[in-house]
């Protein structure tokens, strides 16, 4: 037997569902890769919060190469989504594909990371956090821990790629104001453990074990990671012989922060769904222009 209370639920959902298909947007995520452990985070929280806001999302991982976004744009410009969203690997070579959509009339939006387009009218908006902002952040945090007076090696994050070339902007401009503080030794990771290992090594051998090295800034966590693998494996004390300080505040950072093998991170929000997915169905529902640039907060977290 049926209650009335069950029948009543069964035909709430199946009005819910009802009414869900019948507005139901589907939205093609062309997304980056699926690199440290930020990316996933992101791609998890994207895929959770298209549910609760009714969207159908097709998601493509791109790993790490722009010809597969490339591809994944036109497949979604083929099927005849309602809007796509990239997350660019790097921020050249958009142009072309850019065009197609608005051709196609179906909006873009970019989260994450940037592009470099001269014709802004080809994306409706960017959500994303301020990567030279960020890149201040750690500047500034470093400037303070080391009384300006520091030699830095540098992690750099995937050559090209907006985070990369933000990141190191914003660092460089807050060092720059002290004359005793120099970037001596910096190397791309590509955003990854192993790829910040193999950094870390070569930063060891090159600098004598890091003979009067101050700092490690890293464009990401994961490096840093890596970064911390190496140096302890080279018999060194990361986060108290040299600080170590990187972008993300992902859980293994945390853990080092804690243990004291990091000393501080810039967090960038990976649950950011509920901020993007509002932005799209609002547009898509009555499209107005918008900012080019919707930024999510960032802050700094330190050891201690
Ligand atoms: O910091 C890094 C990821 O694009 C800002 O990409 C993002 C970066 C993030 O691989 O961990």
């Amino acid at each position: 037997m049926y209650s009335k209370h069950l029948i009543g639920g069964a035909i709430f959902a199946a009005a819910t569902i009802l009414a869900g298909a019948a507005g139901a947007q589907t939205i093609g995520f062309s997304q980056v890769g699926s690199e440290g452990d930020w990316r996933p985070a992101f791609s998890a929280n994207m895929q959770e919060t298209a549910k609760e806001y009714g969207v159908d999302l097709k998601f493509a991982n791109a790993q790490g190469k722009q010809e597969e976004q490339l591809r994944a744009v036109r497949a979604f410009i083929a099927q005849g989504v309602n809007a796509i969203v990239i997350a660019p690997v790097v921020v050249t070579g958009w142009d072309q594909v850019l065009r197609e959509a608005k051709e196609a009339k179906i909006p873009v939006f970019l989260v994450d990371r940037d592009v470099d387009v001269a014709d802004k009218s080809l994306y409706v908006t960017r959500i994303s956090a301020d990567f030279n902002l960020e890149g201040k952040l750690a500047g500034a945090w470093l400037a303070a821990a080391s009384k300006g007076t520091c030699k830095v090696v540098e992690l750099q994050g995937t050559v090209g790629s907006a985070p990369a070339i933000e990141r190191k902007k914003g660092f460089e401009a807050v060092i720059g104001d002290f004359p005793a503080m120099e970037i001596v030794a910096t190397q791309s990771g590509d955003f990854t453990t192993e790829g910040g290992k193999k950094v870390m090594e070569a930063f060891i051998k090159s600098t004598n074990n890091l003979d009067g090295v101050c700092a490690s800034f890293a464009h990401n966590d994961n490096m840093q990671l890596g970064a911390i693998q190496a140096m302890k494996e080279a018999g060194l004390t990361p986060g108290k012989d040299v600080l170590m300080v990187s972008v993300d505040y992902v859980p293994a950072i945390k853990e080092a922060l804690a243990a004291g093998a990091a000393n501080a991170s810039v967090e960038l929000r990976s649950a950011v769904g509920g901020f993007i997915y509002p932005v799209i169905l609002d547009y898509l529902k009555s499209p107005t222009e918008l900012p080019k640039w919707i930024v999510i907060p960032s802050d700094l977290h330190t050891a201690n």
